[in-house]
């Protein structure tokens, strides 16, 4: 077993479902904050955590208490997990650094340190869908992110394909009327090319983070109604 598959593997016990690895060529053009945080690694390592089903489906037309608990949880959990791989490869010579999973860092453009759908997109976790977000075939975008930038030179993962095809559900479901329903084969050139993104901001900051319980701008409705992942396959009985 290599070193990025054993890196992989002590992730994944700690609670990942998904973990992908990208270099800093192929990040050279994103902006972080701040402008030099990349300039002492190599290599990004993208990790995810899959959300129940079963909490978007609770989610009609706004988020609910219970899914504004799960999503502080998976960060925490998304934060343990990345505090532990960097230190397990600094602990085997490799200077390495947790970003986040939700820090926002310049709250006037609403931005974080580095953007972790594109780390991610890179690593080959999922295409990045017309919601804007990442999209993973097995969990659709049911899934959070967090990002651990390292020095270990970790074999790299390819990109996957763009799987959206001619789907609009997200665009007809989107409570703000955001989603413009553009593909994209890479990447957007910014978010207003996918959204009508004040329309999101406005929606999740000015009204759904001020709901009861809820306290968080989050929705789920885009997530929620994502073909891939919804339906569940049961295991095969013993
Ligand atoms: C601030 C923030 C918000 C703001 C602004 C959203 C936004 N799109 O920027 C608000 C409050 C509105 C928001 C809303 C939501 N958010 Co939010 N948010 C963030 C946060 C903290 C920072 C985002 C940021 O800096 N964006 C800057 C822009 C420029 O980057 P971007 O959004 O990733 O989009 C660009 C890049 O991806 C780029 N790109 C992709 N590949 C590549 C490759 C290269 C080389 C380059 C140059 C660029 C590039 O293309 C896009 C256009 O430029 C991130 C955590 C993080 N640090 O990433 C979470 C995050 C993006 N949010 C997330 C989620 C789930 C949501 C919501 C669904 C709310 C919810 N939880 O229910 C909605 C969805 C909105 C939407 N459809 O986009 C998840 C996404 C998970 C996923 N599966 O993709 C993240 C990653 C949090 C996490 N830890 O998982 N969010």
């Amino acid at each position: 077993m290599d070193y990025a598959e054993r890196i992989k593997e002590f992730i994944t016990a700690l609670g990942a479902d998904l973990v992908g690895v990208t270099d800093f060529e192929a990040l050279k053009e994103l902006q972080t904050i701040p402008d030099n945080l990349l300039d002492s690694f190599s290599r990004a390592l993208s990790i995810g955590v899959s959300l129940p089903v079963s909490v978007f489906e609770m989610i009609s037309d706004r988020p609910t208490p219970l899914y504004a608990s799960v999503y502080q949880t998976a960060n925490r959990l998304l934060d343990d997990i990345a505090l532990k791989a960097s230190k397990r490869l600094q602990q085997d010579g490799y200077p390495s650094l947790p970003v986040p999973a939700s820090q926002i860092v310049d709250r006037e453009n609403l931005l974080g340190a580095i953007s972790h759908k594109a780390v991610a997109r890179l690593a080959g976790i999922g295409w990045q869908g017309k919601n804007l977000l990442i999209i993973n075939p097995r969990y659709g975008s049911r899934i959070r992110l967090v990002t651990v930038l390292t020095t270990a030179p970790l074999k790299t993962d390819d990109p996957v394909r763009n799987r959206c095809g001619g789907c609009t559900l997200c665009r007809d479901s989107c409570p703000a009327g955001a989603i413009k329903g553009i593909s994209t084969e890479d990447h957007y050139s910014s978010r207003d090319e996918a959204l009508h993104f004040q329309r999101c901001a406005d929606k999740l900051t000015g009204e759904f983070a001020n709901l009861p319980g809820v306290g968080y701008p989050i929705c789920g409705i885009c997530i929620k109604v994502c073909p891939y992942g919804r339906k569940l396959t049961p295991a095969a009985p013993d």
